[in-house]
């Protein structure tokens, strides 16, 4: 492991008394404190192999030093995760950057650092070298039968690798579309896309689920055949119960309404998957939070609230994880803080007074409502989330241990100072 428990200790006694008088603070104002830590301990968000290494843009990429270069120190670099912050006990692999030669043993890796593999990723976005046919208008939609089977076959030799690990979803996100007027059949595209996923929704094990991604421009700039909820929601309507749509929070319009969304599709049980980020203009992929972590709160208030009313676990009942990219960030300390922003806005959550809400909803009490929100919302989270890792034996100030502990430069040191993970 590459930090100590000692080292952990230390960095916790260290902040233990002003944590103490800030918990107690915090403590002293909440209701089912004990209930609220058991969830957080449960509640895991699965980081993504792809997020591991400093992510570029089309202009360029500036590379940190010591990332990972092989699936094994991306699940090294989930498990210090893990170990700081005792919520990062998943990781989602996307394929192919990141094939499992032999699963037996990248499973037992994973295990040893406290990990499960969560859903796996396909990838008929981009043209891989070995590749036959090209995806450079379109996977699924394609005019073509050729390219349509080979992204079909992809998919299900994904669910193949994802069996071997213990995954138990498959997260079809499809950047098919079309860049100008004219260029596509919106209705044949949709057919043959519905075609190609009942194909690998056939493949699909019993229990596992299938979320389909959607998202509303780019690559394609006129049209996106899995563009928005409501043809997410018609496709997985169409495909049968393991099928759900899957929300990222990047990948609506500007301004669109995603906790309305959110609450809709929880309550037709069509909400399968959530992928965090942020962004102030389009699919910016910041940091959970770093822009507007009011619209995250609101967001969990709508899951909190449909997932009580429907009886699920907050833990397990949907797929959570990080979908972000580092551009000027150590992409550790960035996953560190967007699993703490996540955690903050889930604790908040967890504080709204419910029964009050609903009955300043009943009668009408805009101004109640608001309060009652917002009251939730500016409670400071943070000495809770801390106390949660602290407990499970995980640092009270993760990003601070990770810097004084100098770990970047432990891993810059063994892995080399120009390194690139698979698939940056
Ligand atoms: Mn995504």
């Amino acid at each position: 492991m590459p930090v100590s428990s000692a080292t952990i200790e230390a960095h916790n006694n260290s902040l233990l008394k002003e944590h103490q008088q800030r918990f107690a603070a915090a403590a002293s104002m909440v209701n089912g404190m004990d209930t609220i830590l058991q969830k957080l301990k449960e509640f895991q968000v699965a980081i993504p192999s792809w997020a591991l290494g400093t992510g570029g843009t089309r202009f360029g990429r500036f590379g940190g030093g010591g990332e990972p270069r092989s699936l094994e120190e991306k699940i090294e670099d989930v498990g210090l995760l893990h170990q700081l912050n005792r919520a990062s006990g998943t990781i989602s692999l996307h394929i192919p950057w990141d094939i499992p030669e032999d699963a037996a043993r990248i499973k037992a890796l994973a295990a040893a650092y406290g990990l499960q593999f969560d859903a796996v990723n396909s990838n008929t976005f981009q043209d891989q070298p070995a590749q036959q046919q090209s995806y450079k208008f379109g996977s699924l939609q394609h005019v073509d039968k050729a390219v349509r089977q080979q992204a079909i076959a992809h998919n299900i030799e994904v669910i193949r690798h994802g069996v071997a690990l213990g995954s138990k979803s498959l997260t079809v996100w499809l950047s098919d579309g079309s860049c100008f007027p004219g260029q596509l059949n919106f209705r044949k595209a949709f057919q043959r896309t519905l075609e190609g996923l009942r194909e690998i929704y056939a493949a699909l094990p019993d229990d596992w689920k299938m979320f389909i991604e959607y998202k509303a421009y780019e690559p394609n700039f006129y049209s996106m055949t899995v563009g928005d909820w409501g043809q997410s929601l018609l496709y997985a309507n169409k495909l049968g119960p393991k099928a759900y749509s899957l929300v990222d929070l990047g990948h609506h319009l500007p301004n669109a309404n995603i906790q309305q969304i959110v609450a809709l599709l929880l309550a037709e049980g069509k909400l399968g998957g959530f992928h965090f980020n942020d962004s102030k203009y389009g699919d910016d992929d910041l940091t959970v939070g770093s822009i507007d972590p009011y619209q995250l709160f609101l967001i969990f208030n709508e899951l909190v609230e449909g997932m009580d009313a429907r009886g699920m676990n907050h833990a397990s009942g949907l797929g959570w994880m990080i979908d972000a990219s580092h551009n000027v960030k150590d992409p550790l300390e960035d996953l560190l803080q967007s699993v703490e922003a996540i955690q903050i806005a889930y604790t908040q959550a967890l504080l709204v007074d419910t029964k009050a809400l609903q009955a300043a909803q009943e009668s009408n009490d805009v101004v109640t409502a608001q309060e009652i929100l917002q009251n939730a919302f500016r409670t400071d989270t943070r000495p809770i989330v801390a106390e949660s890792r602290l407990r499970n034996g995980g640092a009270l100030r993760p990003v601070q241990l990770f810097r004084n502990a100098e770990l970047r430069a432990a891993l810059t040191a063994r892995r080399g100072s120009k390194t690139a993970a698979t698939g940056l």
